[in-house]
């Protein structure tokens, strides 16, 4: 083989690098062109080889020089071809890939609390700010807490005012939130308790505007030396004109809780009526909103505290009752029927 046939070759195997579109091509041509059976190594540097070993020793080197040349050409020329081609792909992929950040997002309309939760967080807050721990107690609960140690025995009359749903014999689900008191005491007897316990609770009353099986109590309770109806009273006003403002009246209405004594009710002034008298407050212009008192000596014995040293206050609230109240809402059901025009209404509200 001729020098210049040499000289084509490898200037056409440069060209067939050039006129690759893609790493694949490039490939292709590596394969069938540079590889050690390729027309190039068998044909053009086999031929080369030949001449050297023909050559005179003075043309050699030269011959030599050579061959290095053509490799080098070939394959500095493959390589500035890879780099080329790899770029272009990464440029491709990365136009494919391209997202566009001026587009508008999906609409996830948000929604909105539940104000009962709103509420029960609001009450939350404002008791553990003065101090309060909160607790949470069973809503399967046992007849020996939920009755008993609240001084409310088999046959007691007061069962009535609280129509239960029993699993067994022994077992309900929680009339109200005041067996966790039962629970809090009897875990460090003789010690002060400063706690509240929100929670679910359960009774076979009848669904009317006010009244559902299932509600939401939020229990107090305070115990240490020398507490008494006034430390009570005061924490009730603020806790009401927190929640109410100013504006609303407040009733202490007296009442009958056997684990109290004694005993009385709060009543704030309807929402719908301003405390005239309508359907949702019965005609009484009022709605009765928690149940309170002083701890029964009885109670606080029987959950391992000495009733000569210490005494306590406690209350239970309904917080269906202060969001129908705060929001002027007209049907307790609204707050479970999960409809969302109902909540939605809440959602300035709760964003101020
Ligand atoms: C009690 O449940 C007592 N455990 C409260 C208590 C605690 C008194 C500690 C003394 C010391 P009462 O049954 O009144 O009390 O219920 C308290 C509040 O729960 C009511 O004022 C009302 O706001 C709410 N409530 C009661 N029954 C229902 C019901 N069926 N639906 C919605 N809210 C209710």
């Amino acid at each position: 083989m001729e020098l210049a046939e040499i000289e084509a070759l490898v200037s056409k195997i440069k060209q067939d690098i050039e006129c690759c579109e893609c790493l694949k091509d490039l490939v292709d041509v590596k394969n069938e062109q540079l590889g050690k059976k390729s027309t190039f190594f068998s044909v053009a540097l086999e031929g080369l080889n030949q001449m050297i070993r023909t050559a005179p020793i003075e043309e050699k080197k030269k011959l030599g020089a050579l061959i290095n040349k053509f490799k080098t050409d070939v394959l500095d020329c493959y390589n500035k071809k890879e780099i080329v081609l790899k770029e272009k792909l990464e440029l491709e992929k990365l136009k494919e890939e391209e997202i566009d950040i001026s587009l508008p997002g999906n609409d996830y309309s948000a929604g909105s609390k539940n104000p009962l939760f709103v509420i029960r967080d609001e009450i939350i807050k404002f008791f553990t700010s003065l101090g309060y721990d909160v607790y949470a107690g069973p809503e399967v609960e046992n007849d020996h807490y939920n009755f008993e140690l609240l001084n409310t025995p088999k046959d007691h009359p007061a069962r009535d005012m609280q129509d239960s749903f029993y699993i067994d014999e022994r077992t309900l689900l929680r009339t109200h939130t005041s067996p966790v008191q039962a629970r809090t005491m009897l875990k460090n007897p003789n010690t002060p308790i400063k706690m509240i316990a929100p929670g679910k609770t359960y009774r076979r009353d009848d669904d009317d505007l006010t009244h559902s099986h299932q509600f939401m109590q939020i229990e107090c309770l305070v115990v240490d030396e020398g507490i008494n109806l006034a430390h009570l009273k005061s924490t009730l006003e603020k806790f009401m004109h927190h929640i109410f403002g100013m504006k609303r009246t407040i009733k202490f209405v007296p009442s009958y809780f056997p684990f109290t004594e004694p005993s009385f009710e709060v009543n704030v002034s309807c929402a719908n009526c301003h405390g005239k008298g309508c359907n949702m407050c019965k005609g009484t212009g009022y709605i009765e909103v928690l149940g309170a008192g002083m701890v029964h000596p009885n109670v606080l014995r029987m959950c391992g505290y000495d009733d000569t040293r210490f005494s306590g206050f406690a209350f239970g609230v309904g917080v269906e009752r202060l969001a129908m109240l705060r929001y002027g809402i007209d049907d307790i059901r609204r707050f479970y029927q999960n409809d969302v025009r109902f909540l939605k209404q809440f959602k300035e509200e709760f964003r101020k």
